[in-house]
């Protein structure tokens, strides 16, 4: 908690989900943290506002953003906006990100490659390119990436999705090597499955498909991702977890899973 009193830390993606989850975690762990939250839907971020607010007693400070990781003119727009006292920041949690959709190579909507590339690796890059020259300066600084099971082990159904956590996991890699003269810290944290609106985003809001995902399993939280983001982000300076894998119990891998029938 100490390491992290007073941190300024950016989440992307923290109105629902993971994202949401690691704001409060951060929140919980040091009520004093600095937290800039961002995403597309304003109006849950107000809400999570809120939230930190009573669980830290006013302490925190947050300030919310609205901010689409997929269009870079907006990415652009959101650090050019920030004030001085808010953009020296110590954590980037990249965490956005999206599935659309199980069709198979040859048979996947334009659109969809388009916006699971434009999220999860251009919208990581562009944030992680903006946040470096910050922290070179200060040399110091942590970025958590939040891969994937599907980085590791593509799945058929997963062609996109897949190859964009591996993309993600790869970048991730080359910016730790190219940053080992400096106290920058860049790591991976990788969940199997985790139950959030990821299912109802991949079947375009089909509650019930994406219910049937988590059907005799027991998934990991929101909350179980967010502890281990806040670890990664709290150990001593020259201690880096560059990668993180975290199951539920009955998972064993992408497409190896132990359904109670
Ligand atoms: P959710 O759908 O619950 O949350 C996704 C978050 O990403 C939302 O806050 C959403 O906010 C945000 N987001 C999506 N598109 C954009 C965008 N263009 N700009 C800014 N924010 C965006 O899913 P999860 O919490 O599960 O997902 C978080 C991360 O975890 C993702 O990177 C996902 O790939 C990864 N992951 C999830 C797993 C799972 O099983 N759930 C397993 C492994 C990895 P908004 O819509 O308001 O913009
Ligand atoms: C989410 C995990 O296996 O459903 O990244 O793609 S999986």
């Amino acid at each position: 908690a100490q390491r992290l009193s007073r941190k300024t830390v950016l989440v992307t993606g923290a109105s629902s989900g993971i994202g949401r989850a690691t704001a409060l975690e951060f929140a919980r762990t040091a009520a004093d943290v600095r937290l800039i939250v961002t995403a597309r839907r304003v109006e849950a971020l107000e809400a999570l506002k809120a939230e930190i607010e009573e669980v830290t007693a006013g302490k925190a400070e947050v300030l919310v953003q609205r901010l689409d990781v997929s269009d870079a003119a907006d990415v652009k727009r959101f650090w050019g906006g920030l004030a001085a006292e808010w953009r020296d920041i110590d954590v980037l949690v990249n965490n956005a990100g999206l599935v659309k959709g199980f069709e198979h190579v040859g048979d996947i909507a334009e659109e969809d490659v388009n916006i699971m590339y434009a999220t999860n690796v251009a919208g990581l890059i562009n944030m992680t390119q903006a946040a470096v020259p910050i922290f070179k300066a200060r040399n110091s600084g942590t970025i958590i990436n939040v891969g994937s099971i599907a980085g590791r082990e593509p799945y058929p159904g997963g062609a996109i999705y897949c190859s964009t956590k591996a993309a993600v996991r790869a970048f991730t890699e080359s910016l730790r090597k190219e940053l080992v003269n400096t106290r920058i810290r860049v790591s991976c944290v990788d969940p199997g499955q985790v139950e959030t609106e990821f299912s109802v985003v991949r079947f375009r809001g089909d509650k019930a498909k994406a219910d049937a995902v988590y059907a005799g399993v027991e998934p990991l939280t929101g909350e179980d991702i967010a502890e281990v983001i806040v670890f990664v982000a709290g150990r001593r300076e020259n201690v880096v977890v560059a990668d993180t894998l975290v199951f539920p119990s009955h998972q064993g891998g992408a497409s190896s899973m132990h359904r109670k029938s």
